[in-house]
């Protein structure tokens, strides 16, 4: 039975959190993993996801919450093989401009130790605008071109696939959305979990895929400052950080050099 202070602190955090959002879920390989519900580590359930604080805006391109929204540990994994499916599920998201990244990071031992710390990280998935001269790159609700508006509304996940032929080991998976809604103001979401890829493959990202979180990208850079109501500006977007690491599945040109 649930005590009324229990109750009481559910309804607070409905009400004031309204305008952001966590991934609170997760599908991995077809099975569904609850995460993290917030906001107090200590009474959360055995999950896969790092536990997170709160789900405030990050502001900061170096704040060292950006890693994993201040999680550091979680007790459980789920298993996966190169080329499955992994599906993030937001509990709600209202921002439909900015991008969507998806990383990963290879723990170089057991999980308690794996702290997503140096330029370990790597892109898996992302996806920002489509500029075809008709969609909304401006802070407009619809038709809006960016991926991001997708997560608003009835349909709150994004899948993605482990890259094929990865190498076996502990990962944690990050997910995390740039909302630029507010002009010249990013505001950074992004949560992790951890995954055990299985398999045996072998391929790992070389450093020109690979990243530190923070260390990305600065709070200068012009894809994080974005004017978003200059209406003069060209509606085009370049997604931030190292090109997306596909695995075995597709290799960039100068690797099939002799
Ligand atoms: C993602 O959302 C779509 C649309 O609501 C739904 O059909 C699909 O089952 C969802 N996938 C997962 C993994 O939740
Ligand atoms: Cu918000």
């Amino acid at each position: 039975m649930l005590s009324t202070s229990v109750l009481g602190a559910a309804a607070l955090l409905v009400g004031s959190a309204a305008a952001h959002g966590a991934v609170t879920s997760y599908v991995v390989a077809g099975t569904n993993f609850p995460g993290y519900q917030g906001f107090s580590p200590g009474n959360s359930p055995n999950v896969i996801q790092r536990q997170w604080p709160d789900y405030n805006p990050i502001l900061q391109a170096s704040s060292a919450k950006l890693r994993c929204n201040g999680g550091t540990s979680a007790k459980l994994s789920a298993p996966v093989k190169p080329g499955d499916s992994v599906s993030a599920i937001w509990g709600q998201w209202t921002h439909s401009q900015g991008p969507i990244l998806v990383w990963m990071y290879k723990c170089a031992g057991d999980f308690a130790s794996c702290d997503g710390s140096g330029a370990g990280w790597f892109k898996i998935d992302e996806a920002g605008f489509h500029g075809d001269g008709v969609k909304v790159f401006l802070n407009t609700e619809t038709p809006s071109g960016w991926d991001i508006a997708k997560l608003v509304g009835g349909n709150k996940n994004w899948t993605s696939t482990i890259p094929p032929g990865l190498a076996a080991g502990n990962y944690l998976i990050r997910h995390e959305l740039i909302a630029l809604h507010q002009a010249n103001t990013p505001q950074f979401y992004a949560e992790c979990a951890q995954i055990v890829v299985g398999g045996s493959g072998t391929a790992v990202p070389d450093a020109s895929y690979k990243a530190a979180i923070p260390g990305y990208c600065k709070q200068t850079d012009p894809n994080i400052q974005v004017p978003i109501d200059d209406h003069s500006i060209p509606q085009t977007y370049t997604i931030p950080g190292p090109p997306v690491f596909k695995g075995t599945g597709a290799k960039k040109a100068r690797e099939f050099e002799a």
